[in-house]
């Protein structure tokens, strides 16, 4: 399967840009270049730009529209223009997959202090008080399959990965906050993920992360951004993630995965989101506590968590069907959870971005990890765990 192995050869869009202004532009002059930028459209010049979407949150102004390379050399001369850089794909960050409806080693490990054992069955201790009451969880993903009978209609549209997505962050019996409400958003295009031209355009995944903050700013509800992607690092994503997160919405990213044709895991900071510092990134272990061997490391790691032969919800025919699969994606599930219950626990009164992903560190089980050397070195020791008390 393909995936962040995309952060060496980004699938272009051909055509499409994202026109980043300086950092901190105001709305005025946001306004004032697309004004610029439409009148050009109107003289006689060849300059012709057709502006699809417009990105507002503070840190993060921009666009993304259509022009031709000439255009786009005339775009970067403009003083309030930071950057013209193409429209490409990020892909899903799971790397195998295996038909096994088994209950999910990690709900047992992310509730025990210390390894649990290779083989079930396992039971997942957690607190009903603070169970992701009243917390939404938005997944920008595939879409999800809200007729699966694990979300006790709970969640909100679509299919396959991103409902494995939602199992793991709150379905019944495989989900780590069994009460959160679970909003997809679907980013990727329906193409299986063997296709090259599958994937989802940073243009769309900066547009719905933009969207998530202002339902936030309109319902006020404790919310998180699960982004079980990645691909090549992106100035303009990152921007908008930290907007996001500056604006009181907690965003947990995948790590990245190792993926073919080298299957080598890299250090974090070479991909986005992951190397956005304000997000909450996570690196994947197996149940032997061993990093995976296809998780991305390194010093923007935040936290780990299971990833490696995690069974979740998927689509079918029944509304019943489960899917195991691997990758810094299934990790990073766990901590949007873990998140969510955090945010639902009356006794964590500040909880903010910052102060949640503080709390996640407190409560994590640290110096538990295996496969820590070499490369991998200087990346935290910390597993994600949930709280029991409330
Ligand atoms: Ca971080």
């Amino acid at each position: 399967m393909a995936d962040t192995e995309a952060t060496l050869t980004p699938k272009v869009i051909p055509g499409q840009w994202i026109v980043r202004l300086k950092a901190f532009a105001s709305e005025g002059t946001k306004t004032n270049h697309l004004s610029s930028v439409r009148g050009r459209n109107a003289d006689a010049t060849p300059f012709n730009a057709e502006v699809h979407h417009e990105y507002n949150l503070d840190e993060a102004r921009a666009s993304s529209a259509s022009f031709d390379d000439a255009t786009k050399e005339q775009l970067e001369q403009l003083a309030e223009v930071a950057s013209v850089e193409p429209v490409f794909l990020y892909k899903h960050s799971a790397i195998s997959s295996v038909t096994n409806p088994e209950v999910p080693w990690g709900l047992a490990r992310v509730s025990n202090y210390g390894k649990v054992p290779a083989t079930g069955p396992y039971t997942y201790k957690y607190n009903d008080a603070a169970a992701g009451q009243g917390v939404v969880v938005y997944v920008l993903d595939t879409g999800i399959n809200d007729k699966h009978v694990q979300f006790e209609c709970r969640s909100a549209k679509g299919p396959g990965h991103g409902t494995h997505c939602a199992g793991t962050i709150g379905s019944k019996d495989y989900g780590v906050a069994k009460k959160v409400d679970i909003i997809g958003i679907k980013v990727f295009n329906d193409l299986p993920d063997g296709d090259d031209r599958a994937g989802a355009t940073n243009a769309d995944i900066m547009a719905a992360i933009e969207y998530v903050v202002q339902e936030y700013k309109s319902h006020g509800k404790p919310s998180v951004i699960n982004l079980s992607l990645g691909g090549p690092p992106f100035e303009p994503m990152d921007a908008t993630i930290s907007a996001a997160v500056r604006a009181g919405v907690i965003v947990v990213c995948a790590a990245g995965n190792a993926s073919p044709p080298t299957f080598q895991a890299r250090d974090a900071d070479t991909t986005s989101p992951a190397r956005t510092p304000l997000a909450i990134t996570v690196a994947a272990s197996d149940v032997e506590d061993k990093i995976a061997t296809f998780s991305y490391y390194g010093k923007l790691i935040d936290i780990i968590a299971p990833g490696v032969q995690v069974t979740s919800t998927w689509i079918g025919p029944n509304n019943t069907e489960t899917n195991t699969i691997s990758g810094t994606s299934m990790a990073c599930l766990h901590d949007a959870g873990i998140a969510a219950t955090i945010l639902s626990n009356p006794k964590v009164v500040n909880k903010s971005p910052f102060e949640v992903a503080s709390e996640l560190l407190i409560l994590a089980d640290k110096n538990r990890i295996t496969g820590l050397g070499g490369r991998k070195q200087g990346t935290i020791d910390a597993v994600s765990h949930v709280s029991l008390q409330v």
